[in-house]
């Protein structure tokens, strides 16, 4: 049985003020071309489809016209919910769903439940867990204690009752660890601090193959058969040098397993370009590269630069971060104001982006600036 692995779509996401919508139809348009070419029997989706709980009306017709697409394929869809999708909202129809071989699993009820579906070996069953937090998982389990995500995780598996015998696989959105192997971590994730809720993979290695989401990393977990597919677009500039794909998934008869990464290509690349500001933006370097990329530029100059934001982006117009590497590390307040001409044209977003950059010398992180964009929807609402 062939199926196709995905995770951590985020859509809706906005990377460092720019919306990744145009990226996500362009992959989503990828996705459905290998399901036309490689006819898997399910398309697997591992959480975090959207990038937040409430997602925007641009986010939800994409997704939408996604799934529509998917549903016309011969196949079934097989989604959970992952830390940023609102469980409910995301469960939303999907009794009604179920009935066209989409299967959404938004909320955990105690219950571990699965698909199945079936080729010439025999059946797969398909495991669909949504994210679980020790404290959303407390309570459903009257005999057991549940401290640790460990505790959350093995309370699940024991709410269901699988026949290892047969084919099964796993749908989980979680941190999964293994002693002795490092996760290969980037800044889109939203972590809890301190690694908390790291459930170790032993707990899940008796599954034949494990559909992960949550790192966005293509990785394995110590173990071939355990893998997160990684996100299908770099969602922070920790992930410029990474490669994105969707897996594809083999399973024979038991205890055969491939699976083979297919490339994702994105509209624009995202990459980091190091020099002095006049060699950075002059013809001979900077048609070297598409200048649409998503860039994260480190500038090198010694002296001080006014405005050297506005003059990469008048080359490169999709800069999304700016650093310096000189003798002084530090930036010049004066140096980066924004004129004033162009504050009535800035977003009040990018007017604190600038601010921050200013004012700090740095460029806000992923985290920060979600912290900056719920405050400023928090107003608007107001
Ligand atoms: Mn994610």
């Amino acid at each position: 049985m062939k199926f196709l692995h995905l995770s951590d779509l985020h859509i809706g996401k906005t990377v460092n003020g720019f919306s990744m919508i145009e990226e996500q139809r362009h992959v989503f348009r990828q996705v459905t071309r290998y399901i036309q070419t490689e006819h898997p029997s399910a398309v697997v989706i591992a959480g975090d489809v959207y990038d937040r709980a409430a997602p925007g009306i641009e986010a939800v017709r994409v997704f939408d016209d996604f799934l529509t697409e998917l549903s016309r394929e011969d196949m079934a869809v097989l989604l959970v919910s992952g830390n940023h999708d609102s469980p409910d909202r995301l469960n939303y129809a999907s009794r009604l769903l179920s009935d066209k071989r989409i299967h959404m699993r938004g909320v955990f009820d105690g219950s571990l439940r699965s698909v199945t579906l079936a080729d010439g070996y025999g059946e797969v069953n398909f495991w669909l867990l949504p994210f679980i937090k020790p404290t959303s998982v407390h309570g459903m389990y009257a005999r057991r204690e549940i401290e640790s995500y460990d505790d959350a995780l093995a309370a699940a598996l024991e709410s269901a009752s699988i026949d290892y015998t047969e084919r099964n696989v796993l749908v989980s959105h979680q941190f999964y660890t293994k002693a002795g192997v490092t996760a290969l971590r980037s800044e889109s994730e939203l972590n809890p601090v301190g690694g908390l809720d790291a459930i170790s993979a032993d707990l899940i290695s008796a599954f034949d193959y494990v559909a992960l989401g949550h790192l966005h990393g293509f990785q394995t977990v110590g173990y071939e058969h355990i893998r997160y597919a990684g996100s299908p677009i770099k969602y922070s500039l920790s992930e410029w040098r990474q490669e994105k794909s969707v897996s594809l998934v083999e399973l024979r008869e038991k205890g055969s397993l491939a699976v083979t990464a297919l490339p994702l290509t994105p509209l624009h690349d995202m990459r980091t370009i190091k020099g002095k500001i006049d060699v950075l933006t002059s013809d001979s370097i900077s048609s070297q590269g598409d200048r649409d990329d998503y860039l994260r530029v480190v500038l090198t100059d010694e002296e001080e630069i006014i405005n050297p934001m506005a003059k990469l982006r008048s080359v490169y117009p999709n800069v999304m971060a700016l650093d310096f590497d000189n003798s002084r590390k530090g930036v010049d307040a004066g140096a980066l104001s924004a004129n004033s001409d162009k504050i009535d044209s800035l977003s009040p977003f990018d007017l604190f982006s600038e601010f921050f950059l200013e004012t700090s010398g740095a460029v806000m992180s992923e985290e920060q600036s979600e912290i900056v964009r719920e405050l400023l929807e928090t107003t608007e609402d107001q």
